[in-house]
């Protein structure tokens, strides 16, 4: 049975998660998944010492951070700026013909130049300024229900170590190339920012199947959304404006077979999501962000958790 709003009955055998009353009670440390832990096999910096080195300086930082205090500046190496800067003038050669309007508004309050690797803190003073968001470092993939958690109090959780330079065009998990390009532009934009907030605001006490759903409608908006304006299909979501072959496939299909592109609705069961195996099968076409917003606060209203 679902429990009410403030008492959380449990049952003997299950652990319950205290809901979280504000930032301050979610933790950027207890629960890192994957990468964050430990290179495994087949990622690409795992025969490099020097790599998984810095990535642990880098994690650890992230780990004693705290909230109100500003995020360490890193002194990126000249190797980890360029892979930043290729990384820029690639996608930026497809933004203006693949990105949506918004994001073309809000990338420009940035800056952001090819030789310097932006610093989260400066960032994250933007997004305070712009819709009241802050960033807070992370040294990994967190625990969704700590990541999504977080979004109902205009947290977003960011990595700040770069992905190895060996295959600087991917990734297998979130670097500060991907938080940056993908995620961070939008988050100034009001109308966006309520659409991460109400999947935030439904994970507050969510059951683990709930949070599962969730964080497949994180994936298929914030992540892999894409929306409906006058001259055609648009990116909006991070994992497209943050991978230039993913961007392309998108509109072309040029790798073997157009992708499907399907309406939003959050009460439907939603496709399983491709995080390894190339790209997305399947796109959700939004309307437009205050039409995905009210979708979602609809779907989180079901909940009967407010
Ligand atoms: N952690 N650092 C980080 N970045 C993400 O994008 C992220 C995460 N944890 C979980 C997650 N994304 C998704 O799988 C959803 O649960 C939101
Ligand atoms: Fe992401």
């Amino acid at each position: 049975a679902r429990h009410g709003g403030y008492t959380q009955l449990a049952e003997p055998s299950k652990q319950v998660r205290k809901i979280p009353r504000s930032i301050h009670d979610i933790s950027n440390g207890d629960h890192i998944l994957g990468f964050g832990a430990e290179l495994a096999e087949d990622h690409p910096g795992y025969h490099d010492e020097e790599y998984k080195k810095r990535r642990s300086y880098i994690g650890d930082l992230a780990k004693l951070h705290k909230i109100g205090e500003p995020i360490p500046c890193l002194e990126y190496t000249d190797e980890e700026i360029k892979i930043w800067g290729d990384i820029l003038e690639k996608l930026t050669q497809l933004y203006p013909t693949h990105a949506c309007k918004r994001y073309l508004d809000t990338f420009q309050l940035f800056n952001f130049v090819p030789d310097r690797l932006p610093q989260l803190q400066e960032l994250s003073e933007v997004l305070m300024m712009r819709t009241g968001w802050q960033i807070r470092p992370v040294a990994g993939l967190l625990h969704p229900t700590d990541f999504l958690n977080a979004l109902a109090f205009r947290t977003f959780h960011s990595t700040q170590y770069i992905r190895h330079g060996s295959n600087p065009m991917y990734t297998p998990e979130p670097d500060v190339c991907h938080e940056i390009l993908g995620h961070i532009p939008l988050l100034a934009d009001p109308e966006f920012a309520n659409v991460a907030q109400v999947i935030g605001m439904a994970s507050l006490g969510a059951s683990k199947e709930e949070i599962w759903h969730l964080t497949k409608l994180y994936w298929y908006t914030v992540e892999f959304g894409t929306v409906k304006e006058r001259d055609g299909v648009k990116a909006f979501g991070a994992g497209l404006l943050s991978s230039f072959g993913e961007l392309e496939h998108m509109l072309s299909g040029e790798d073997g077979y157009m992708p499907i592109f399907e309406d939003l609705d959050p009460f439907k069961k939603l496709p399983k999501m491709n995080y390894k195996d190339g790209f997305q099968k399947k796109y959700f076409l939004c309307e437009s962000f205050s039409d995905v917003a009210s979708k979602l606060t609809a779907y989180a209203r079901s909940l009967q958790r407010f």
